[in-house]
């Protein structure tokens, strides 16, 4: 996700020695500001960035250590702003969050990425409101999500936005929701209207925190929209949506400095999970290439303990099958990207650009696999070693591929199973660092 910051970074740490020189840290920050400028940060962040962090490394003795230690506190300055972090529930539930932005920023679908997180991380009861009457295909879209999610929606096409804030703000006291998602309309730019009605349903929800969804696309354009927002009903933090098509990410690094209030979600991707909280230490330990440990464990946490247990002593006997296949598959749906996934795991930050990314629904090698699974009988998916070369036949049909393919699928299935209850074993982990090292890909790895 920070692929081209977390690059230019580790580039320079690279370049300075244990015990270096006043001209060489220059070099190397004059390339810094470069790639920076590059990855598209704002000017003033850069010069603020690279002018503390030569005044901090020079403070002591020059060399990696102080750069390190340097870079570290500035880049967590530089990413802070007074207000709360990630996701904070109010003191008394429930938690009002009032959802803004400009027309097509990204709201709706970011007000269902927040209660996905909070339903299946924070295992909350969440409720979201639809005030956006400008459109009648809102609602719908609402509808949707919410379906899929199985999260309460409080809608009525026939009402005013007001009213239904009022409605369901009673209901969710009653009912004892946790949290209450409010999505609102949005406009083509900054209007009177659009501040007019935000102004009275912030008056009617009492919001505890107001998000201001941001278009990461629009580039420096998103710092000024969410500033003028702050200025006109206050905001208390912003999410950068579609980061997934800003390819370098710079805006991400300054905006908080530059908007004065926190960065506080970043959503990468069409899908429910692509949306990470946004933590300035774990940022920074990302950014410097050491990984975030602390975000996959909690990306973990929305996969089900009892299912994990089950197929760890599933794999350890070597007793893995199709079935337990194709429910692995839709467990890692619920972690989102494995881009970003990858991204997380200390030193293989690396790795993340040379896997691309897996899509769980699209990749056709997964595709392949799910027509080949799907053509075959109860007991084939449940003992593997059943499939003789007369019913690889009859699946290859089945699946509409041809002979060879089918084999290629049931050897990579066969070595992923027997590497899975090796690493399962005592020093596994060891053994993938190994393999990460020697460069060897994995079994399924896109062609
Ligand atoms: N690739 C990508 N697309 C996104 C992301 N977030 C939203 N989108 C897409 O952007 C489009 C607009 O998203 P919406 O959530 O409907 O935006 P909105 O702000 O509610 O729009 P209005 O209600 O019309 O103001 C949709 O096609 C979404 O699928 C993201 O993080 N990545
Ligand atoms: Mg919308």
């Amino acid at each position: 996700m920070f692929d081209t910051l977390t690059d230019s970074f580790k580039t320079a740490i690279n370049k300075i020695r244990f015990h270096d020189d006043e001209k060489a840290l220059s070099r190397v920050l004059g390339e810094l500001k470069k790639s920076l400028l590059k990855a598209d940060v704002h000017h003033k962040v850069v010069k603020t960035l690279i002018s503390s962090l030569e005044k901090k490394t020079k403070s002591t003795q020059i060399g990696k250590d102080s750069f390190l230690s340097a870079l570290n506190e500035e880049l967590t300055n530089i990413l802070t702003a007074p207000g709360n972090q990630g996701f904070v529930f109010a003191s008394k539930p429930p938690t009002v969050v009032l959802m803004t932005g400009l027309q097509g920023s990204g709201k709706t679908t970011t007000t269902g990425k927040l209660a996905y997180f909070l339903k299946e991380q924070k295992k909350k009861k969440v409720m979201i409101v639809a005030a956006d009457l400008q459109r009648l295909a809102a609602v719908e879209q609402l509808r949707q999500i919410t379906h899929k999610l199985e999260v309460t929606l409080v809608a009525d096409e026939q009402s005013t936005p007001q009213k239904i804030v009022a409605d369901a703000l009673l209901k969710a006291q009653k009912e004892l929701y946790d949290v209450v998602l409010i999505d609102t309309a949005g406009r083509l730019a900054i209007d009177e209207a659009l501040m007019q009605e935000l102004a009275t349903i912030k008056q009617i929800a009492n919001p505890d925190e107001i998000f201001y969804v941001a278009d990461a696309m629009t580039g420096q354009d998103a710092v000024r929209t969410a500033t003028t927002f702050k200025e006109q009903i206050g905001i208390s933090g912003v999410v950068l949506s579609k980061f997934d098509g800003d390819s370098k990410g710079g805006v991400a690094l300054g905006l908080a400095h530059q908007v004065g209030v926190p960065l506080r979600f970043i959503g990468a991707g069409e899908k429910m999970p692509d949306l990470e909280p946004f933590i300035p230490e774990r940022i920074v330990s990302r950014l410097m290439g050491s990984g975030d440990i602390a975000s996959l464990a909690e990306k973990t946490a929305s996969i089900d303990p009892k299912q994990a247990k089950k197929i760890t002593q599933k794999i350890k006997k070597g007793q893995f099958n199709f079935n337990d296949f194709l429910e692995q598959m839709e467990q890692l749906k619920k972690l989102g990207s494995m881009k970003s996934l990858i991204g997380m795991i200390p030193g293989m930050s690396g790795m993340a650009k040379q896997i691309g990314d897996i899509d769980l629904d699209n990749s056709s090698e997964i595709n392949a696999i799910k027509a080949l699974i799907a053509s075959m009988t109860k007991k084939e998916r449940e003992n593997p070693e059943l499939l003789n070369n007369s019913r690889k036949r009859r699946i290859a049909t089945g699946a509409g591929l041809n002979q060879m393919q089918v084999n290629r699928i049931l050897k990579q299935f066969n070595s992923a199973a027997k590497m899975a209850k090796q690493l399962s074993s005592k020093g596994g982990m060891k053994q993938i660092q190994q393999l990460m090292q020697g460069g060897g890909g994995f079994p399924m790895s896109r062609r």
